[in-house]
């Protein structure tokens, strides 16, 4: 033992070389370290004389230069609510541990509300009340058997479905929603009842998926109420699908039109231009998105650096897809191309970065190209040279799947750095 000990020592004393250069390469890597962080995977030895740009750049960590919610970032978006049905509240935005936190929450009181349990659990049926099956395309149309995600509820003539929903706040205002249709002489009625008032009723007559709301406030001890809607009718056939029931105010902010999710957004407050933008982040292990992006806010040029979904409910793949895009909007010019990462992006922290200049768009994982758009191959280039906010949001985009009642994820996002020149 003392003489393997002896040797081994002496081996080392040999080794002075070896010694040598171990120490030169702590020392690179010490001494990189802090290169590295102030360069961009772009230019990693920064020829091109890269500056970090703090107006949008963020650490989270409560730094000189981390203006969470002040100067540098909006933590709603002015032009736009967020992506039906969820909803940007400023409560779902949050910083600790330096680490912005984004919440996506389903605030719904039905339970399988979203029909997507491909079943009726929880719901009572009468008549002829089934499951309809929708296409899960991204653009659902109106005359479709389904309005959001896969699965819907088809009811016959003089068929109907209801549910009892517990856990409401008594004295509250709350409102119930949903989309029908109706063809062939059917007819939708849908009621709220047993809330501590008068009941209350509303009707859809639309060949294509029409939004009904019933707005109501529980009585002074009620704590649950009665919904339900069905085909009047004695003929024809009635499409209902995204059943909500949802309090008015969440935390200080109303919820309009059919929303019932709360998700969160930062949104640069300021303009930039041509650079290299990447952010580090952990994507949400849920159908909902992790994106970052950038966009100009009047002539709507998007560059998607990604919109990663960590579990799509239709596709096991997702959670390895880094979806890139392009958009001109008013030209309607799309260039969509999913980078296959090969990893799980749900698990762990990846950096996604773009590099953006006048001739070529380039998308990075973990400090890689990826993908390179050259401004030469695209028509209406001259757009993206008009400045552009820095973004990044939770969305539900229901062709990956609604999630169901209690649904609650979150997105962490480490820091979102700049440079320009
Ligand atoms: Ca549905
Ligand atoms: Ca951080």
């Amino acid at each position: 033992m003392e003489k393997r000990f002896a040797r081994s020592f002496k081996k080392v004393l040999a080794g002075g070389k070896v010694t040598f250069v171990v120490l030169s390469v702590l020392i690179f890597i010490f001494s990189s370290a802090p290169v590295f962080a102030a360069n961009p995977a772009s230019d990693p030895n920064n020829t091109g004389n890269w500056k970090v740009n703090w107006t949008f750049t963020d650490e989270f960590s409560g730094g000189k230069y981390d203006s969470h919610r002040t100067a540098k970032w909006n933590y709603l978006n002015t032009n736009w609510a967020g992506r039906n049905p969820a909803m940007f509240h400023e409560n779902n935005v949050r910083v600790s541990n330096g680490l912005l936190m984004i919440d996506t929450i389903n605030h719904n009181m039905v339970n399988n509300g979203s029909f997507e349990q491909n079943n009726l659990t929880s719901w009572s049926t009468w008549g002829t009340a089934k499951i309809a099956v929708g296409s899960t395309s991204k653009q659902q149309k109106p005359q479709e058997p389904i309005y959001r995600g896969k699965y819907g509820i088809q009811l016959s003539a003089s068929s109907g479905a209801s549910q009892y929903i517990s856990g409401l706040s008594p004295n509250t205002d709350y409102k119930l929603i949903l989309y029908g249709r109706n063809i062939n002489g059917a007819k939708i009625s849908c009621s709220v009842k047993n809330y501590g008032g008068p009941d209350k009723y509303a009707g859809i007559d639309s060949a294509n998926f029409k939004l009904a709301t019933i707005a109501f406030k529980t009585g002074s001890s009620n704590t649950s109420a009665h919904i339900g809607f069905s085909n009047m009718h004695a003929a024809g056939t009635v499409y209902i699908d995204e059943v909500a029931v949802v309090k008015k105010w969440i935390d200080g902010q109303e919820m309009k039109g059919d929303y019932y999710y709360t998700a969160g957004t930062l949104r640069s407050r300021n303009l930039t231009s041509r650079g290299y933008y990447e952010v580090k982040m952990k994507v949400s292990a849920s159908c909902t998105t992790s994106s970052f992006w950038l966009r100009n806010p009047s002539t709507q040029e998007e560059i998607d650096v990604v919109e990663a979904v960590g579990r799509s409910i239709f596709d096991a793949d997702s959670r390895y897809h880094m979806p890139t895009n392009l958009h001109a909007f008013k030209h309607d010019l799309h260039l969509p191309q999913t980078i296959d990462t090969g990893v799980d992006l749900a698990n762990g922290y990846h950096t996604y970065g773009v590099e953006w200049d006048a001739n070529k768009i380039v998308y990075y994982f973990d400090g890689v190209p990826k993908r390179t758009i050259w401004m030469s191959s695209v028509a209406w280039a001259t757009d993206f040279s008009q400045p552009q906010n820095v973004l990044i949001d939770s969305e539900i985009f229901s062709w990956h799947g609604m999630p169901d009642k209690g649904f609650s994820t979150t997105l962490y996002v480490d820091y979102i750095r700049a440079w320009t020149k």
